[in-house]
């Protein structure tokens, strides 16, 4: 495969309802659609999901911009690639950037899937035809407004419920939702937030039957997080700190966690992401898909990588009515009945991309062409 042309789109994209962590509160997300096309005129998209600042991660939605083109791009226009796997070697002398990478190495991983006429799903090692949806709730103003909103998504159908929380917001919601709505699913997100000066209030949420902790502590310190999990009996799950399949080895060699958040945005993309899947299964660890809050472009990687058999908790991946008034693909992501969402069978993002709602939220563009 040769790509001739790369085209990055920049859409603003509102959420429905705000979404508010540890770290900030997000009204809209900036969303940048890449679009490669190849010498035969076949294409494939892809999602940069970095964000306005560098708050969940040091990748601003702008620096990506320019690293994609002015270094990124550049090393793929015109270069002869067996499968998407390349992409990784013939990027290897950019440092860091993962979401950058995982933008461009998923639009030449949906391009490849239609060259080959091979589902997304199968392509990552993806078995199964349906996905567990949990749903993230970020933090409310009150305690009312939090409970409504889980008793609206368990009506909606999602299988579990994670909640933020910080320092000050925590075993107080968690109290308030296991009173309220008993043995559910249910598990918390720090993003970090948290140190060991807080131990007893981490100690209390031990007391909830949580299905997990997400990053509790800062993530940058698996060292901490190892002597958190020798406290507790809830599962430590990390997010944040997991970068590559040497974290994951580091942190299972250290006891940091029991479970891991697999995002390919986080990690430099799809491929990155099944590697350490399978690193996790291979180590015991747990492992579910994590998600930025993406488009239906981007959540269409999210379904096939969560398709595959190491994952065995349920997954941020929502429908898009969670996230948005009018998704840009068609059909839009659904809910199932049974709290799924369907892998596709269909070659490319199995999801076709409304160019028409593109335009509408669209504010710049740039091509580079062979
Ligand atoms: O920490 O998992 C997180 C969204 C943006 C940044 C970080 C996180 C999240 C979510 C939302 O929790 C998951 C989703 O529904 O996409
Ligand atoms: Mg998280």
């Amino acid at each position: 495969m040769e790509v001739r042309k790369v085209e990055l789109l920049l859409l603003e994209m509102k959420l429905k309802e705000e979404f508010r962590t540890s770290v900030e509160a997000l009204s809209s997300r900036p969303v940048v659609l890449v679009r490669v096309e190849e010498r035969g005129g076949e294409e494939g998209w892809g999602e940069l999901v970095s964000d306005w600042g560098p708050w969940y991660s040091y990748e601003t939605y702008e620096v990506d911009l320019l690293v994609m083109r002015k270094y990124l791009v550049p090393q793929l226009l015109g270069a002869h690639l067996e499968a998407p796997e390349d992409f990784h070697a013939l990027t290897s002398r950019v440092r860091g950037y993962p979401m950058a990478k995982a933008a461009l190495e998923e639009a030449l991983l949906s391009l490849y899937s239609r060259l080959v006429r091979r589902p997304l799903a199968e392509l990552v090692g993806g078995r199964r035809e349906e996905v567990d949806s949990g749903v993230s709730i970020g933090l409310k103003p009150t305690v009312e407004e939090l409970l409504k909103e889980v008793s609206r998504r368990l009506e909606e159908g999602y299988q579990r419920i994670k909640i933020k929380i910080e320092p000050g917001l925590d075993v107080e919601l968690v109290r308030a939702i296991r009173s309220q709505f008993g043995g559910i699913k249910l598990q918390v997100d720090a993003n970090g937030s948290y140190t060991m000066a807080h131990f007893p209030t981490l100690r209390k949420l031990d007391e909830y039957d949580l299905l997990m902790i997400e990053q509790p502590l800062a993530y940058d310190d698996l060292v901490q997080h190892a002597i958190l999990s020798r406290k507790l009996s809830t599962p430590i799950c990390l997010d944040e700190s997991i970068r590559s399949v040497q974290d994951v080895a580091l942190a299972s060699a250290l006891g940091a966690a029991e479970v891991v958040n697999v995002k390919p945005a986080r990690v430099g993309g799809v491929l990155k992401a099944r590697e350490i899947l399978e690193t996790a299964r291979a180590l015991g660890l747990g492992a579910w898909v994590g998600g930025m809050l993406e488009s239906g472009v981007g959540r269409a990687f999210l379904v096939a990588l969560a398709s595959h058999p190491a994952v065995n908790y349920p997954n941020d991946i929502s429908a898009s009515s969670r996230y948005w008034e009018e998704d840009i693909v068609e059909p839009p992501w659904e809910l199932t009945p049974r709290g799924t969402l369907r892998v596709p069978r269909a070659p490319g993002l199995g999801v076709e991309v409304v160019e028409s709602t593109v335009r509408k939220y669209l504010k710049e563009k740039w091509s580079a062409v062979l």
